[in-house]
C-alpha cells in the first residue's frame, strides 16, 4: 500500500497551508494510514494534469487517483471499511456533506480577507502574478482592498461562528466526544489560517479556542507541529 498527497506548499517547501489538504491528511490520519506528500504549487497544474482537474488535493492510491476533498473522504472510508469510520457513522456522512458545504461556501470565505495578502507573501515568487491576476478577477478589487481593515471585519466574522460555539460549548467536538471528519473539515479551515497568518480569528475565551486547542492535540500533536506563521 503507497498512498501520495499533492499537498499545497509555499515558497518554503515545509509550508502547508491548504484547509483542503489539511482536511485529506486528518482523513488519513484518522483511518492511520501513512501518506507521502509532494509539494505543490499554484501553477504546477502540468504536474497534477493526469488527475484531470486543476486543484489539489489529489490523492494517488495504487492504481487509483481521487481529488476534491470531500470525494477523498468518502474513497477513503469506503476503500478502507476496517478502519476507524471517518464520519463515526454512516448516517452521519450526509449531515457532514452539509457541514462540508457550510465551510467550503461560508466559513472559507470568511476567512480569506484575514489572511490573503499573508498567503500572497508566503507563496513562491513564480506563483505571484497567477495568484494576483486570478483573486484579483475573483474578489473584483486588488488583493490590498480585499485584506484591508481587517478589525474591522473581525465582530461580524467573529459573529458568524455562532452555530460552532453554541455546539462547541455543549460538547467536546462537532462529532461528539471523539473528533471524526466534521471536525477535520472546520479545523482544516482554522489550521489554513494558522499556517498562513498570525492574526488572531478567535478569541481565547471562545469555546471555538480551547477547540482548536484539543485540535491541534490530536493525532499526538501532528497539526501543531505543522509550520506556522
Ligand atoms: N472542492 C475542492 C477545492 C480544492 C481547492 O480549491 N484547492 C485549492 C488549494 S486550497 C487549489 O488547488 N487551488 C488552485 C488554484 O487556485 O489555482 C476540494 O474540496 O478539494
Amino acid at each position: 500500500m503507497s498512498l501520495r498527497l499533492y499537498d499545497l506548499a509555499g515558497a518554503d517547501p515545509k509550508l502547508r497551508f491548504s484547509p483542503y489538504c489539511w482536511r485529506t491528511k486528518f482523513a488519513l490520519a484518522h483511518k492511520g494510514l501513512a501518506v507521502e506528500t509532494i509539494p505543490w504549487r499554484f501553477t504546477e497544474k502540468e504536474f497534477i494534469a493526469f488527475s484531470g482537474q486543476e486543484r489539489v488535493p489529489v490523492l494517488i492510491d495504487g492504481e487509483k487517483t481521487i481529488s476534491d476533498s470531500w470525494a477523498i473522504a468518502c474513497y477513503l472510508d469506503d476503500a478502507y471499511p476496517d478502519r476507524p469510520s471517518l464520519f463515526g457513522s454512516a448516517a452521519a456522512r450526509s449531515p457532514t456533506r452539509f457541514l462540508n458545504a457550510w465551510a467550503d461556501t461560508v466559513l472559507n470565505p470568511g476567512i480569506i480577507p484575514f489572511v490573503l495578502l499573508d498567503i500572497f507573501g508566503k507563496i513562491d515568487p513564480k506563483d505571484r502574478d497567477y495568484f494576483r491576476s486570478n483573486r484579483e478577477q475573483r474578489f473584483g478589487m486588488t488583493l490590498e482592498a480585499y485584506g484591508a481593515e481587517r478589525e474591522k471585519r473581525l465582530p461580524a466574522f467573529r459573529q458568524s461562528l455562532t452555530p460552532l460555539r453554541t455546539m462547541l460549548a455543549a460538547q467536546p467536538f462537532l462529532a461528539g466526544e471523539r473528533p471524526a471528519y466534521a471536525d477535520y473539515i472546520v479545523f482544516g479551515s482554522f489550521q489554513w489560517a494558522r499556517c498562513i497568518s498570525s492574526f488572531a480569528l478567535i478569541a481565547p475565551d471562545d469555546p471555538v479556542f480551547a477547540w482548536r486547542e484539543r485540535m491541534l492535540d490530536a493525532f499526538d500533536g501532528m497539526p501543531r507541529r505543522a509550520l506556522a506563521a
